[in-house]
This record gives C-alpha cells, structure tokens and sequence, in this order.
C-alpha cells in the first residue's frame, strides 16, 4: 500500500510559510538573513520540534530537523532545500522542499512509523545568492567547498556583511553538524521551467544539475554633460554595456545547450542628464555540457574586451563563482522513477537547468532530485505557481523515497 502525504496539511503549511516575506501580488520577498527569513526560520522550529524533530543550527545557519530512526548508528537520510527566495520571488521556490520535508515527519508520526535511519530534513541558509553572492552558501560550507569566513564576509548593496546579519537574526550557531556518511539525499523542487506542463508529466526526475558560472564585471567610462558633450568625444559606460549585453544573448543564443544571462546592472550615477562613467553588471551562463559552457564563458570574456575598446572604456572581469555539475546517482534516479510509477504517476528525465542545494550535497552523499510542473513555467517570479495536487504528488514520491531509503 502506498501511503500518502496529508494534502490539506501540506496545502495548510505552504500557505501559512508564504505569508513570511508575503507580498500583495501574491509571491514572497523572503531574502537571505532578512528579518522575513528569520521569522519563517522561527516557525521551521516551531513546527519541526511538534512533529518531534531534533533541532541543529550550525556555524553557517543551515538547520537541520532530526527524526530519531531506530538504529541510531545508521548512515541517515536526508532531504531539504532553502527557506530564502529571490526579491520579487515566488511561495513554492526552495520552502516546498522544507514542507514536504515536515509534512513527511507528521504523517510518518499520525502512523506512528519510526524509520530505521534518522530522517534529516534541512533547511541551508542563502541558496538563491540574490542578496548575497555567490548562492548555495550553507550547501557549499557543508560540502567543505566554500570557506567560512569568506562567506561571513560577503556583503549585500548596503554593505552588511553575511556573518553579521546572521549574528543579528540569532542563527549563527556555536558549532557545526555533520552526519556524513549518509545513505541517501533527496531534494523536492518546482521544476521552475515548462517541460513537465508542456509533456503533460507529474514528475520530473533530473539526471543532476547544470554547472554555473558567475560573473561580476566593472565598465569604466568617463561621466559627461549629456547636452554639450559631442556623440563622438565620449567614453560612455552605459552605451560599453549596450553592446556587451546585446552580445552576451547572441553567444548564449548560438551555443548547444547554453545559457547566458545578465540579471543586475548599475550604472553610476545613473541620472537622466549624465554620460554613466561607470556601469557594474552580472552574469550567469550555465550549461550541462563543461566544456561547451566554458567555451562560451571565453567567448564572452574576449567580446567585453573588445566592445569596451570599441566604446573607449576599460572593463574588469572578475569570475565569482563556478560550481561543476552534478550528475546524480543513477540508482536513487530509479527509486524515484519506480515511486513515482507505484502511485500511478507518470515521470520523465531530465536536466535540471536551475540550481539547487544538492549541487553539492551531491558531492558526497548519493542524492536525486524530484521536481513537479511550475504553470506556465515561470519562476523566480511573483506569478511562480504549482497546483495543490502536484504538490501533493511531489511530496508523495518525496515520502516513498523516504520510507525506502529509510528501511533499507
Ligand atoms: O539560480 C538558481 O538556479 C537557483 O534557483 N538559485
Ligand atoms: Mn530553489
Ligand atoms: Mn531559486
Ligand atoms: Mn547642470
């Protein structure tokens, strides 16, 4: 018999936890570390410890929510995601994994069912980057990939540093928590794109995650009077970055299976009547194939070189973060597929285009991930929205992978 998650609970829970960070179009503004993430994390607790979770916090704020398995020496189980969301986020991104994950605790409670393995369920601080660079910080810390203090030093656009809005939200926890080795990982995600919904399939199962390449790039001109300025006596940073950007989307748009993206740009001093003599933007290329990504990656950095020539500027290039793709352990791929089958539910192989924890939980630990239709494929965006159903699913094959794992 394949038992079944409480939908009304889990529909109950999501829509509560939005409310955190809620905004009145209908989707979240919860960033990293921001008082909006701190209340959510208080009511994570607070629900974790009713469901009769053990409760960790480590050096880098990653919570991880302990259910005691029978044979305490056993190689665990874990699943989890991220509480924090983009500024003008969607209620499904990241929180529907830590739910799913507390739905699992009280539905394995309500049938009085105690794992052979611990279950931890975690929730890893600063997954999604936005306010503080580079993204999946209590992951990669976890995963032994990035260095404490460089992450506690990171500062947002008003200069407050990582570790010290972790200080002031009371989640900087005095020592550090690692279960490793453990059995297995399971992350439970939106897909984010529109695949699932487009092959009318419930689940998707990717093969892993794309490798990621971030950028910071600095455009020096020279600030002008727009009025009397002639057109051909400037060094405008603004007009530099025109041509890099048009650029960028051309060399994304001819590679095989690559994407590249600018998502922030500043320029200074940003006022109608003045040449900008300094322009600062990101960018994000992606791909599954390394060395078609990373070909791409040259290509952009020798055309910013040359257009800021072509625009009298100097341009500084400065890679901030690369993370390599994870290809996710094919037997747990097939755990999921059966799962999924075993409750009549259809699934397709894929690649997961967006980043996720697991990039680097899966570093060690043999992880998969499952993933439900975003509606209209649309994420990172107020509008972001999955149906109760599909949730419900998700958190079904989420709860079948669990049981599993955790009796094996
Ligand atoms: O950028 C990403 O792919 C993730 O959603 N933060
Ligand atoms: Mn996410
Ligand atoms: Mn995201
Ligand atoms: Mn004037």
């Amino acid at each position: 018999m394949n038992m079944r998650t409480n939908r009304d609970r889990l529909q109950k829970l999501l829509t509560e936890i939005a409310a955190f960070g809620g905004t009145d179009r209908g989707g979240v503004s919860r960033l990293a570390l921001t008082d909006e993430d701190r209340d959510a994390r208080d009511q994570l607790k607070r629900w974790f410890a009713e469901a009769g979770a053990e409760i960790k916090v480590d050096t880098i704020g990653n919570m991880f929510f302990i259910l005691r398995g029978k044979q305490l020496h056993l190689p665990p189980v874990m699943t989890g995601s991220h509480c924090d969301s983009q500024p003008e986020g969607g209620r499904f991104d990241g929180i529907l994994g830590i739910i799913a994950g507390l739905e699992i605790m009280y539905t394995l409670r309500d049938a009085g069912i105690q794992l052979e393995r611990d279950l931890i369920v975690v929730n890893w601080t600063n997954e999604e980057g936005s306010r503080f660079t580079p993204g999946t910080t209590g992951s990669g810390y976890f995963a032994g990939k990035l260095d404490r203090d460089k992450m506690y030093a990171l500062t947002d656009r008003n200069g407050l540093t990582l570790g010290d809005e972790l200080e002031r939200i009371g989640y900087k926890g005095q020592e550090d928590f690692d279960p490793r080795p453990m059995y297995a990982n399971f992350e439970y995600h939106i897909e984010q794109g529109p695949v699932l919904e487009q092959r009318g399939i419930r689940i998707g199962v990717p093969k892993g995650i794309v490798c990621l390449r971030w950028y910071d790039i600095e455009v020096q001109g020279v600030p002008n009077h727009v009025g009397p300025t002639p057109m051909n006596a400037r060094q405008d940073a603004l007009y530099a970055f025109a041509l890099m950007g048009k650029r960028i989307y051309e060399l994304g748009l001819a590679a095989d299976n690559v994407v590249a993206s600018v998502g922030e740009v500043h320029p200074t001093p940003n006022s109608r009547n003045v040449i900008a003599g300094h322009v600062h933007f990101t960018i994000d290329i992606r791909g599954w194939n390394e060395q078609e990504t990373d070909r791409v990656c040259q290509e952009v950095e020798r055309s910013l070189i040359e257009l800021a020539k072509e625009a009298g500027c100097e341009v500084a290039i400065n890679k901030v973060w690369e993370v390599d793709r994870a290809p996710f352990d094919e037997s747990l791929i097939a755990l999921v597929h059966s799962t999924a089958r075993d409750l009549g539910l259809t699934s397709l192989d894929m690649v997961s285009g967006a980043s996720h924890d697991t990039i680097y939980i899966n570093k060690d630990t043999p992880s998969a991930m499952i993933f439900v239709p975003s509606i209209g494929g649309r994420s990172h965006a107020e509008v972001e929205c999955t149906s109760w159903e599909d949730c419900a699913a998700g958190a079904d094959v989420l709860l079948g992978a669990v049981i599993k794992t955790g009796n094996s």
